[in-house]
């Protein structure tokens, strides 16, 4: 069986590789990029994959940015960014082109997976609707159309393609369990047979739906013991030695990414074209888009306690990617949290190791020594070592910490004045 994997990104180079390590199946990988494609072709991983770096030297599949590489594939598994709208709209261009792709090479038999986020709907009435206008055949008689959402998580030493779980739906449950089969025989976990398409993009949407309204209850639950002078982070500490039924989530300066801050919105949207209203959804999405200005608002306080205001202060910016440990600026708050600074007139200096092309200074000592006031947006490792008596001999006054990863205690006996989000 030859099997095809579109888009070499963070999701489709860790199953291309996966495929190919089973050595059962011919698997080729097509991306329109082709920096890309010369970087795996040299064996170079271009994404933070510890797994995939590992892969990619034991093992060989033909990658290529020429689409004739997809002539005699059995299988398209279609792996490309389903990124947001700046009206909050999914945008489904990547899939509709990857699409119109397999349409020019798939035929009678053969099966069409997709791996990215969509919302409930996409396969049932875009995706298979533009394979029959461009084909001709019949979806589910002539070929096959899936859905196994991806469920990477970038950076993760622990979670990767070969052990996580999956969800698989089809246009019949025949083809739900071919295809269901494959995957057991790439994956090494519970592949799970889905009763049809929606049900799939539909899982896959609300698992990281959950996880921001999760989010979006301790953001509020942040501003709310800001006021009444309690300590969330204690308070969640406790209530997370609950053995059952709780869940702890952590309140920061804002959520990024380019799956939980986005999802929501795919559900929004479609349900909304079919009269419902996710006001709960919108909500935990408006809490969560208010933490990077809230965040700036503490900055504000705390240097007022210093008859000092942000405009015309000394302020470093610690960190520009969403999460720690990589570098991913998709929807990070830091990029809202450097547009209010220099909104407002702090003179602004900005540090994170992963984006050097972002940062005005080489480093953090450089960027201590520069500024009077400190906002940290990633919980990067390399920041979680500032300690008291470094921000004191650099006369650092204020540190706002947008990720409550310093060391509170040690910053304030060291006189410097610290502020967490939701927590003194
Ligand atoms: N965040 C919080 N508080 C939390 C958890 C996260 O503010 O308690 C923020 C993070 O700082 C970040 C954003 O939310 O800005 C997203 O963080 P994330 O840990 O969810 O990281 P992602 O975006 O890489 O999410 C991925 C997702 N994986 C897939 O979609 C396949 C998500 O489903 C995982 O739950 C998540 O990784 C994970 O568990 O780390």
């Amino acid at each position: 069986m030859k099997i095809s994997v579109i888009g070499l990104g963070y999701v489709g180079l860790p199953l291309a590789c996966a495929i190919a390590r089973t050595n059962k199946y011919e698997v080729v990988g097509f991306d329109l990029n082709e920096s890309k494609v010369n970087s795996i072709k040299n064996k170079i991983c271009p994404i933070d994959d510890v797994q995939c770096e590992k892969d990619l030297q034991e093992l060989s599949f033909e990658v290529s940015t020429d689409m004739s590489i997809l002539q005699n594939c059995d299988v398209f598994i279609v792996c490309v960014p389903t990124p947001v709208l700046d009206d909050y709209m999914p945008d489904l261009t990547p899939v509709k082109s990857a699409t119109e792709i397999v349409a020019k090479f798939i035929r009678k038999g053969d099966s069409i997976i997709i791996e990215s986020t969509i919302n409930p709907g996409v396969c049932d009435e875009i995706v298979a609707p533009l394979l029959e206008e461009l084909t001709g055949m019949k979806a589910g008689t002539d070929f096959d159309v899936a859905h196994c959402p991806e469920r990477i998580n970038p950076g993760d030493p622990k979670w990767n393609v070969y052990n996580i779980p999956r969800n698989i739906g089809s246009t019949s449950p025949e083809a739900t369990a071919k295809l269901a089969e494959l995957y057991r025989s790439v994956i090494n976990a519970t592949i799970n047979e889905m009763p049809d398409l929606k049900t799939a993009e539909a899982t896959k949407i609300i698992e990281n739906t959950f996880r921001d309204i999760n989010i979006a209850f301790v953001n509020e639950l942040a501003k709310s013991f800001d006021v009444l002078g309690i300590d969330l982070k204690k308070v969640i500490e406790g209530a997370s030695n609950k053995p059952f039924a709780f869940m702890p989530h952590f309140p920061s300066c804002g959520v990024g990414g380019h799956c939980i801050p986005v999802d929501p919105y795919y559900l929004i949207e479609r349900a909304k074209q079919s009269g419902f209203d996710h006001k709960f959804l919108k909500l935990a999405r408006e809490i969560n888009n208010s933490m990077p200005a809230y965040t700036i608002e503490l900055l504000g306080d705390a240097l007022n306690t210093y008859k000092k205001t942000i405009n015309g202060t000394k302020i470093g910016l610690l960190g520009m990617s969403y999460k720690a440990n990589v570098g991913d600026l998709r929807e990070s708050p830091a990029i809202e949290l450097k547009a209010i600074l220099l909104e407002k007139g702090a003179e602004l200096e900005v540090f994170d190791p992963y984006f050097p092309e972002y940062s005005t200074v080489a480093s953090l000592e450089e960027l201590l020594q520069k500024v009077d006031a400190i906002v940290l947006a990633t919980d990067h490792n390399e920041f979680k070592q500032i300690s008291g008596g470094m921000l004191k001999s650099n006369n650092v006054q204020v540190v706002i910490d947008g990720k409550n990863c310093l060391d509170r205690d040690g910053i304030k006996s060291a006189g410097v004045h610290y502020k967490g989000i939701g927590i003194k």
